[in-house]
């Protein structure tokens, strides 16, 4: 396996793992584990960084800020995406003659199964684990993982006979080997304009996904997903209309997912809940289809299928009140795909906050005007919410947002975290986010 490899790392003896949490972790113990000769050192800028306690003895661990005699030294620097290529340290080392690659471009190196590649601003996770259960469905072992759940690196060496990952735009930034059977880029919405100078530049890293891709999947709708310079007939496209190539159609008064033209499942089989989920089907089944995998046998998992938690998830369901956390809702277009899936006859209260990363939120205005809402706003960026709606008010925190809402509540309104933001301005992530909501439900429900 190591053969194939071994041009890669030709003069490299120094190795540098900037950022650690599970992904840092993933790649030292990955890079410890190799039949060769390295130095591993870890730089992470943090003061404590996740996984420190977890990292290996002989591991040698830099935090709290830069180490430049480290760096000058790195013949090879394995960047964590949450650190951003252009941060000057990283240029250095760069101009200097360092290369620079992520976990996933490793993982490219060593990977010899067919890899399934999803990006996107929205629904990546969701079509990552279902297409992910479907090929479990088919009897194939596949390894999920990647931006979500496990590390890439963690997922090789268990025989695995397919891989599908979902990857984020930072991800691909620091991939340029990785080759794969299909990759789909599923939509682009504005997010992390923290990181990035333009729409355009989060775009083109996006499109990193089909540099080596033998089927390229893009979004008929959104024509941002189609790779510049790439003739239409080599392309796969998926879209809630007739003519893409998994599209829908209708049958005797009844709507039909179709796979070139062919009936597959008829939508209301679904029970996955909004259009947008309608899509992230065909995606799944489109991704297995170019992988050359016999779906049928994966239906059945996509009928049952009712997706992931913290996505639109009805945490608790009392007194004709319910309690969603679509924590997972990080950026406006997400929120955006909640509302409009949602069906709420009382009052919504939509918790709204956090890190808003620069991001433009007007459009929720719109969609907000014409629900019976209260916004209720918290966290770094609450303030920037309170011109959404005349509802909007003001708090600290989720609790003080849920002490203060509870005994409001009345039969059929709805109280739901889709915040729009990031949470790491209070939270550890978008999970831990998600657990205290529901943590919170469970105690305010009653
Ligand atoms: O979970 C949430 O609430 C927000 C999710 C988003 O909006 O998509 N995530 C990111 O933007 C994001 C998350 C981007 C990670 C890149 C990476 C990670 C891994 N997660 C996070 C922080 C890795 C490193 C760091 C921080 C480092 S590493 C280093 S050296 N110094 C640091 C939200 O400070």
């Amino acid at each position: 396996m190591d053969k194939q490899a071994t041009d890669f790392w030709a003069d490299i003896e120094n190795v540098l793992v900037v950022g650690l949490g599970v992904t840092g972790l993933s790649v030292v113990s990955f890079l410890d584990n190799l039949p060769r000769e390295l130095c591993i050192r870890v730089i992470d800028t943090r003061d404590n960084p996740p996984g420190k306690e977890q990292l290996a003895d002989h591991i040698q661990l830099h935090s709290g800020g830069w180490q430049s005699d480290w760096l000058a030294q790195a013949d090879l620097i394995v960047l964590s995406p949450g650190i951003a290529l252009a941060t000057p340290e990283i240029q250095q080392a760069i101009s200097q003659g360092c290369r620079v690659v992520g976990d996933i471009e490793l993982f490219a190196w060593y990977v010899d199964k067919p890899v399934i590649a999803i990006t996107g601003s929205n629904g990546k996770s969701t079509v990552t684990d279902l297409t992910g259960v479907m090929a479990k469905a088919c009897g194939i072992h596949v390894g999920v993982g990647g931006n979500i759940g496990v590390p890439a690196l963690d997922l090789l060496g268990h025989d695995h006979e397919l891989y599908v990952l979902e990857l984020s735009s930072f991800q691909l930034e620091t991939t340029n080997s990785l080759a794969t059977i299909a990759s789909v880029f599923l939509n682009l919405s504005e997010d992390h304009m923290d990181r990035y100078e333009s729409m355009e530049e989060y775009r083109q890293a996006k499109l990193k996904i089909f540099d080596h891709a033998q089927f390229s999947i893009v979004n008929h709708a959104d024509r941002a997903t189609y790779p510049d310079g790439v003739s239409e007939n080599q392309l796969i496209t998926f879209g809630l209309d007739e003519n893409s190539q998994y599209g829908l159609s209708s049958y005797k008064n009844e709507e039909y997912l179709t796979s070139n033209g062919d009936r597959v499942l008829a939508t209301k089989d679904l029970s996955l809940v909004g259009r947008h989920n309608v899509a992230n089907a065909l995606v799944a089944i489109a991704l297995l289809d170019s992988a050359k995998i016999d779906y049928v046998a994966g239906l059945e998992a996509l009928k049952s299928y009712t997706g992931l938690t913290h996505r639109c998830q009805v945490v608790v369901d009392n007194n004709n009140i319910k309690w969603i956390n679509d924590s997972k809702a990080t950026n406006v277009a997400s929120t955006l795909a909640a509302l409009s899936g949602l069906s709420c006859q009382g009052k919504l209260y939509l918790l709204l906050g956090g890190e808003g990363k620069g991001a433009d939120f007007t459009d929720l205005k719109e969609p907000l005007s014409a629900i019976n809402v209260e916004l209720c706003c918290f966290g770094k960026d609450a303030a920037q919410f309170l011109s959404l709606h005349h509802s909007a008010k003001q708090y600290d925190t989720m609790h003080d947002v849920i002490e203060s809402i509870a005994p409001l509540l009345q039969p059929h309104d709805m109280v739901m975290l889709s915040p729009a933001c990031a949470s790491f301005d209070q939270y550890k992530n978008f999970m831990a986010r998600g657990e205290a909501f529901t943590e919170l439900a469970h105690q305010y429900a009653d």
